[in-house]
């Protein structure tokens, strides 16, 4: 499936760490109505029926807002909710593989942090590729640290989208103006404010500046 370019600009990745008493579903449906262009499900520590029925609650919100919903990293998962599809990391299932039981019509993500394993997705069925850590994060401990001139490379080498992830704020998104990228994924600068709806349109926009 390809996705819009447009639906790349803010991607937020769902985190549970900073979620106190509120439901997932309801901080998801307050980022969607504040303008978050695609969702993904990152869950690292629910067995496969709570994850199924977390996944199915978001799906209904993102099919209400006609926004692109991804799972992390399990298929199965992906397949039980009904989601668009599935982003994938280098240490996850290969991406060749991801497509053949996806299907051609759902979305694939990949994360990638060299030139090489970029076009090594696009080629095996990738419809965006995910590069990071573009900063330094608290969020994903073992995230391996991206150049600004290698996210550029990548931009440069590959005709799928490409969004920047890691470390990400209203502060320094700028600084990645000129890489050439389709957009920004966040996990904390959306999920740790203590304004999600504030927060959301902040980076919207200024991602929209950087994109431009
Ligand atoms: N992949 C690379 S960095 C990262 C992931 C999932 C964490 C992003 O989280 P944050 O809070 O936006 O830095
Ligand atoms: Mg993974």
């Amino acid at each position: 499936m390809n996705v819009s370019k447009e639906n790349m600009l803010l991607y937020v990745v769902t985190d549970r760490t900073w979620l106190g008493s509120g439901r997932l579903h309801e901080q998801v449906e307050e980022i969607l109505e504040s303008g978050a262009t695609f969702i993904q499900l990152r869950e690292k520590n629910l067995d496969f029926d709570s994850f199924v029925a977390e996944g199915k609650e978001i799906r209904r919100i993102t099919s209400k807002y006609k926004i692109p919903f991804v799972i992390n990293d399990n298929i199965k998962v992906a397949l039980a909710v009904g989601a668009d599809g599935v982003h994938v990391g280098q240490k996850d299932l290969e991406a060749k593989k991801c497509r053949e039981l996806i299907g051609e019509d759902k979305i694939l993500g990949v994360s990638a942090q060299t030139k090489e394993q970029a076009l090594l997705a696009e080629k095996n069925g990738a419809d965006y590729i995910g590069v990071g850590a573009v900063f330094e994060t608290s969020t994903k401990t073992d995230a391996r640290p991206v150049s600004f001139e290698t996210l550029k490379e990548i931009c440069s080498s590959v005709s799928i989208p490409v969004i920047a992830i890691g470390g990400i704020n209203e502060d320094n998104i700028v600084k990645l103006k000129g890489s050439n990228i389709d957009g920004v994924a966040v996990i904390s600068a959306v999920f740790a404010a203590r304004d999600k709806k504030r927060a959301v349109k902040s980076l919207l926009s200024l991602a929209k500046e950087v994109v431009l």
